[in-house]
């Protein structure tokens, strides 16, 4: 399928290597023995990550899957110090998670705009011969060599940041709530999978205040063994602090609807059960007061309900009151859900996870005279002091 909604991509990363320090001698005219005035290498260009508003998904990421911060340059005559190898900054949606491709550590998270944080530190510049000079040695004719480069394959995989996330099995009105109430339009049809990719919306509440909404693809029984669309949308869903669970009311059975989502929740990632939950029985105007109270005597009695319908207004204004108010009766649920516990991922499913996510391509690069290069720099790491 394609699509614009990149949420997972495997790039590789390289710092700058440090310029050598020089091993120049003074010479002038006049001068005999001018001694060693050979400058620091500069330093090696930094890798960053940088949380950016402006950026939705990753897409960006899969039409740049090298990003390499310069190298610095050697050190020179007089003292002079080599230039500093130029700095990258990869810029990501708030949201972004950040693993290691190799081991499937979890490294970082960035979650606001403008957050930074260093994801690989470039070389040091080797000391030039100006530094070596001693009593019983006034012209050192070595230098160090700058220190090596560093190399990382990451896996960012964006976690979107909103407040409440819908669940629902497909064509339970959920993009018709979110069209209603918020910002965001995505689309709606009377056909199951209207929804293929994630949206966010705000929800604007009374005075001014307001609180974001994500939108998600339907899930189905079976969608932790890849029936459907499978689960890999949930993730959207695992920072959110509160989640509503959309059931139309003409369902046969309300309370066994919502075991399924619970249990295919919980095969995702058990932890989601931790979070509040709502329960929204929809296309509440096909249904009369009399059905409603009978539905209602059996509806599962561990989280607040209410009959809505996004189509006639029903009970609308009356969600968005609970939501907030759920919302904000647990402040401290709230701060933990953005703050979610990041586990590492489980090398034994990271190489079928990489081919699900289209993302198992070999991206290394490594050209001979590079390998040359790191060879010839191991062989003179005994010469860093440091
Ligand atoms: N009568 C009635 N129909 C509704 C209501 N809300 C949604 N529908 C209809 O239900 C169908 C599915 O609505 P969507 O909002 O696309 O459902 P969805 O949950 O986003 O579905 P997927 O994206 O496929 O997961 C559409 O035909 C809507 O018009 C409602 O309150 N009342
Ligand atoms: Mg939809």
């Amino acid at each position: 399928m394609e699509t614009n909604f990149i949420d997972y991509v495997k790039i590789i990363c390289r710092s700058g290597k440090g310029g050598r320090g020089s091993m120049h001698m003074h010479r002038a005219k006049y001068v005999p023995n001018g001694g060693p005035d050979g400058g620091d290498g500069g330093r090696g260009g930094h890798v960053y990550l940088r949380g950016n508003h402006n950026y939705w998904t990753l897409l960006h990421l899969r039409y740049e899957r090298h990003v390499f911060a310069g190298h610095g340059e050697a050190g020179g005559k007089s003292g002079s110090h080599g230039a500093d190898g130029a700095d990258r900054y990869i810029d990501v949606p708030c949201g972004t998670v950040v693993y290691d491709a190799e081991t499937g550590r979890f490294l970082c998270d960035v979650t606001e705009d403008g957050q930074v944080v260093q994801l690989l530190r470039g070389g040091r510049g080797g000391l030039g011969n100006k530094h070596f000079a001693t009593s019983t040695n006034q012209a050192p004719r070595f230098a160090q060599p700058g220190e090596p480069m560093q190399e990382l394959t990451v896996i960012m995989e964006l976690k979107m940041l909103a407040d409440v996330g819908l669940v629902g099995f497909p064509n339970a009105g959920k993009s018709t709530l979110v069209n209603a109430i918020s910002s965001a339009h995505p689309k709606i049809a009377g056909y199951p999978f209207t929804t293929l990719e994630p949206s966010v919306g705000v929800v604007s509440y009374r005075d001014n205040r307001s609180f974001v909404m994500a939108d998600i693809p339907g899930i189905i029984e079976g969608a932790s063994e890849g029936k459907g669309l499978g689960l890999r949308f949930l993730r959207h869903i695992e920072r959110n602090a509160l989640l509503l669970f959309m059931i139309p009311g003409d369902t046969d059975d309300i309370r066994h609807d919502y075991e399924v989502l619970l249990n295919e929740l919980t095969t995702y990632n058990p932890e989601l059960l931790d979070k509040q939950r709502v329960l929204a029985v929809t296309k509440a105007d096909l249904l009369d007061d009399e059905l409603m109270q009978m539905l209602e005597a059996d509806l599962p009695n561990d989280l607040p309900h209410l009959f809505i319908s996004a189509v006639t207004g029903f009970h609308i204004t009356e969600l968005k009151d609970l939501l907030w108010q759920q919302l904000n009766t647990n402040e401290r649920q709230a701060a933990h859900a953005a703050a979610i516990v990041h586990r590492d991922k489980d090398l034994s499913h990271l190489q079928h996870e990489l081919q699900d996510e289209g993302e198992d391509l070999d991206i290394t690069i490594l050209d001979d005279s590079e390998i040359e290069e790191i060879e010839e720099l191991d062989d003179l790491d005994d010469y860093l002091p440091l």
